[in-house]
């Protein structure tokens, strides 16, 4: 019984480390998770199903299995971009296009994005470009991809969702162009920084493993 209702929790805290999934647009290829450490969660080439993307006013979506969390978006608008270097400008800089951001919450998460005010060369109506996101949940940097076609006056189809079931602590958006390290765990967290979203993303868990624990004893 006892032994039921801890195979229950820790299957649940294995799932909460296991990072974020892009839902739109679409990602290069089914979810890997161990692969999600590397460039576009190892997808290296360019798909053929490219997601028709508005240039401006569109949004992302994406699932966050992490209570704190980094996020920044990066372009390439190299034909087939297989590594880093693709997404940067000649003098190396990340060309983004959602500025690094860090914020609280598991679950659905749904933001703006204006990809012709960010300003990079060759983002223009019809082309085709790479989308790729990068996430610090505390467990490494992760990295999916996205394959679309940049459309100038165009609507995100109605029946995909931006929804935000997260609970958001506020956002906090970083001005550098490097990708900002996150020390968070699923148990603890301190930074001077980010202590106020840390105890709340603690607590979180915390109670997320208490209604566990209820329905498992519950059920046994
Ligand atoms: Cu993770």
């Amino acid at each position: 019984m006892r032994l039921a209702a801890l195979t229950l929790v820790s299957g649940l805290v294995a799932a909460a480390s296991a990072h974020f999934h892009l839902q739109f647009p679409g990602p290069r290829g089914p979810f890997n998770m161990e692969n999600e450490l590397t460039f576009c969660d190892n997808y290296g080439q360019v798909t053929t199903n490219r997601t028709t993307f508005p240039l401006s006013g569109g949004f992302y979506s994406l699932t966050s299995e992490h209570p704190l969390w980094v996020l920044g978006v990066i372009i390439s608008t190299v034909p087939d971009p297989d590594n880093f270097s693709d997404f940067k400008t000649s003098s190396g800089q990340e060309q983004l296009v959602v500025q690094y951001f860090e914020t609280s919450g598991e679950g659905a998460f749904c933001a703006p994005i204006d990809i012709a005010a960010a300003g990079i060369s060759g983002v223009k109506d019809g082309a085709n470009a790479t989308l790729q996101f990068i996430f610090d949940g505390g467990d490494g940097q992760l990295y999916q991809c996205a394959d679309i076609t940049l459309q100038a006056n165009y609507t995100i189809p109605s029946d995909i969702s931006c929804t935000n079931a997260t609970k958001n602590g506020g956002v906090t958006v970083f001005s550098t162009g490097t990708v900002p390290t996150i020390t968070a765990s699923s148990t603890s967290s301190s930074s001077t920084q980010t202590s106020g979203a840390s105890m709340r993303a603690g607590a979180g868990l915390a109670s997320v493993l208490l209604a566990v624990g209820g329905v498992a004893f519950a059920m046994f």
